[in-house]
């Protein structure tokens, strides 16, 4: 069983005999249906399949402004998804969590509170099958998204994010609020193939990191396909609910023994 106080692994070197994977989920205090959607699924399916391990491939949450609103009491949202991965880390299972475009300054106290372990972005999984499989969100893969990648690396930067986190969290609120608009505002210009990950670049992070598969979230476009180099890129969906709190889309990927199984947001 693994101990959920144990030392993060180096990076890129993930073993494991099953795996649940799921990213893009977009929880906020917005919408208590989907988190209450989210958490029965994890619950289910953790119980039904018990996986080893659960990881997260980023954009858990629509916008994480900082790890203090956990502790500020003020989100709801935080406080229910801390406690699910919690718990589901005291049953055993190990939780990984990458950081996502819109959830990047998930921080270390944030990682505690759920008993989770940090995944780099990119890192490898190796099955004991002697499958190996190549975990990544995926927005750096859109590199023709020029506007995308200015922007990313900008935020990225130490500089930057300690100016934004000295700032109140209402204001951080109100900033992350405007580039959410922003963003569904160019996505709307943009065109599919400017969004989508650049396909060379899918090829060469496999071929780099000596993976049999590429699993990547991000682009909200799941399926299974093959690449030029005879390695297979599995996408995982986002998720979003209907007004009565049903899932219209969602669900994830298991990877034990037997490959890749898609575990769709029904399957509970
Ligand atoms: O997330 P998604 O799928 O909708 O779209 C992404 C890209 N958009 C983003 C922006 C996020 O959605 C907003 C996240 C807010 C939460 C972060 C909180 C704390 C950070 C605060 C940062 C100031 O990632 C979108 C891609 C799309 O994926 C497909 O790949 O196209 O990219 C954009 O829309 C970005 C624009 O193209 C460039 C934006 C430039 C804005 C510059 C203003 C800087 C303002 C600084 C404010 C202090
Ligand atoms: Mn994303």
């Amino acid at each position: 069983m693994h101990d959920p106080d144990q030392k993060i692994l180096p990076a890129a070197d993930w073993a494991s005999r099953s795996v649940l994977l799921c990213s893009d989920i977009h929880l906020s205090d917005a919408s208590p249906l989907l988190t209450r959607a989210f958490c029965a699924w994890i619950e289910g399916v953790s119980q039904r399949i018990q996986p080893e391990s659960l990881f997260i491939l980023g954009d858990l949450f629509d916008a994480w402004v900082g790890d203090d609103v956990l502790e500020s009491g003020q989100s709801q949202c935080a406080q229910t998804i801390a406690n699910l991965l919690e718990l589901q880390a005291l049953k055993g299972i190990r939780i990984g969590l990458m950081h996502g475009n819109r959830d990047f300054l998930m921080g270390e106290r944030f990682a505690r509170r759920c008993k989770a372990q940090w995944l780099d972005d990119p890192c490898v999984l190796k099955m004991p099958s002697g499958l190996t499989v190549a975990l990544t969100h995926g927005d750096h893969l859109c590199t023709q998204d020029l506007d995308y990648q200015a922007f990313r690396k900008q935020v990225r930067t130490a500089a930057w994010q300690h100016d934004f986190l000295a700032q109140p969290i209402a204001q951080r609120l109100e900033v992350a609020n405007r580039l959410r608009s922003q963003s569904e505002h160019e996505k709307k210009i943009k065109s599919m193939e400017i969004m989508d990950v650049t396909l060379t670049e899918a090829e060469s992070l496999a071929q780099r990191l000596h993976a049999d598969i590429l699993l990547h979230g991000h682009t909200h476009r799941p399926g299974c396909s093959l690449m030029s180099n005879g390695k297979k890129r599995w996408v995982l969906p986002d998720w979003e609910v209907n007004a009565s709190g049903e899932l219209c889309r969602g669900g994830g990927l298991l990877i034990d023994s037997r490959g890749v199984e898609v575990i769709n947001a029904a399957r509970v």
